[in-house]
């Protein structure tokens, strides 16, 4: 058996959530929705709590056109109804004092969420990694509630949390969708006794569905409604199929009259309208292609890295055997774009446990990570490590960290 860590980097095409039904057409323009339908949506948009929000997405389902130019919003209206409820359903038992099991608090540097079918082996994968107790079956639908476990890597350590399988049909997907969309990184578990490439199809088209793209975006909306002033648009990148007042139309279409919308890097008018929906998240992402030591895994491997056309790194391994798996804690780490840096007080030795933060951060991250009076108190740092010119090198809060190095800050305070 070959065990293997792959990265693609081919760039296929974007199945976007909205993109589908725009397909053919120069402007993609809203689907022709009624001022009601359109009403409701700016309701939904605007509304401050989760039974509002239920409220006006269920009255927006009531008047929305079931034309099939409206098909892919209807699914991310019903999918966000589905979770709002559950969500609602999560307050109401804390109010009680109960615990929603497919609610798992965030522990150690980041939560990863396996994700797959029913007896893919997710609960084997988190056996072979973690010192959890988990139940392994060959029945399908063993694992019910959230199955979790602590993953070590280096000096620090990574939550695994199986979402219950999901299948057409079974109850709980959206909350298995749930458990991704609060995670930091999708683990998608695949099964190479059966069709990986179907499999992948299925999970990445019911994450869509949701709003969660396993694609990077290429570049960013950001809309900050306004009392007033109009709709100003500012393009500091690219827009690829429109102009400045396709952009302020679609917002209006939306009922929204007055914000400052910032196009950066390279969107369309399709980002812009989730955007103003809050219906795309991008996830990061590992595929891990589980049961390698099966008869015919080999080509079944080979076939899917074929087809696949993402950019997240693939894992072959079988969790029965135990192999391919030493790769999964530098594999997360690395697709999580995070570093760790070392906090010492003067003269005093480094801590134990480092702070982890995003890749590009500055010593102003780090002193605001520990204590705004920090930031406020600030007088110089002192670095060692990767990012340091000399051992002990003095900077300035705007001094870029990099993963391994060790902070002195000194501050007034
Ligand atoms: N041959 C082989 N079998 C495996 C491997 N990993 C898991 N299995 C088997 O597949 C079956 C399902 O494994 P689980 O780990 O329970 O799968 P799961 O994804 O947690 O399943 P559910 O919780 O039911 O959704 C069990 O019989 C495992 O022994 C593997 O790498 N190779
Ligand atoms: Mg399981």
């Amino acid at each position: 058996m070959r065990v293997k860590v792959l990265k693609r980097t081919k760039k296929g095409p974007v199945f976007d959530l909205l993109s589908r039904r725009a397909e053919g057409r120069r402007k993609p323009m809203p689907a022709n929705l009624t001022p009601e339908a359109q009403a409701k949506l700016a309701e939904y948009s605007e509304a401050k709590t989760v039974e509002a929000k239920i409220r006006a997405l269920e009255e927006f389902l009531k008047v929305a056109p079931k034309h099939k130019g409206a098909e892919n919003l209807l699914y991310w209206a019903r999918r966000r109804l589905a979770e709002l409820k559950e969500q609602l359903e999560t307050e109401k038992k804390k109010r009680k004092g109960g615990r929603n099991p497919f609610v798992v608090e965030k522990e150690g540097a980041a939560q990863v969420v396996l994700f797959g079918i029913p007896n893919s082996g997710k609960s084997s994968i988190i056996a072979a990694t973690t010192r959890a107790k988990v139940e392994v079956s060959p029945r399908p639908y063993t694992t019910l509630v959230p199955a979790v476990g602590m993953l070590p890597f280096e000096d620090v350590q990574f939550q695994l949390v199986e979402a219950p399988g999901v299948a057409p049909g079974v109850g709980w997907v959206h909350r298995s969708i749930g458990l991704v969309r609060n995670a930091d990184l999708v683990a998608i578990v695949l099964d190479l006794s059966l069709n990986p490439i179907k499999q992948y199809n299925y999970l990445k088209n019911l994450l869509e569905e949701s709003g969660i793209s396993l694609k990077k975006p290429e570049g960013r909306v950001e809309i900050v409604k306004e009392r007033a002033g109009g709709i100003k648009v500012a393009i500091m990148g690219e827009l690829v199929d429109g102009d400045v007042e396709d952009v302020k139309r679609l917002l209006r279409a939306y009922g929204i009259h007055s914000a400052t919308v910032k196009l950066v890097g390279k969107v369309s008018l399709d980002d812009v309208e989730k955007a103003i929906l809050g219906t795309n998240q991008y996830k990061p992402s590992i595929i891990i292609l589980n049961k390698a030591d099966v008869p015919g895994a080999e080509e079944k491997v080979k076939e899917f890295l074929e087809a696949y056309d993402g950019e997240a790194p693939v894992l072959v391994v079988s969790a029965k055997e135990g192999k391919g798996l030493e790769e999964l804690g530098s594999t997360i780490f690395k697709v999580l774009d995070i570093i760790r840096v070392y906090t010492k007080k003067p003269n005093g030795p480094k801590a134990e446990k480092p702070l982890i933060l995003k890749r590009g951060a500055t010593v102003e991250d780090v002193a605001r990570s520990i204590h705004s009076r920090m930031v406020e108190g600030f007088k110089f740092a002192k670095v060692w490590g990767p990012s340091a010119k000399y051992p002990g090198e003095r900077v300035g809060l705007d001094h870029q960290v990099e993963d391994g190095d060790v902070i002195e800050i000194h501050y007034k305070g």
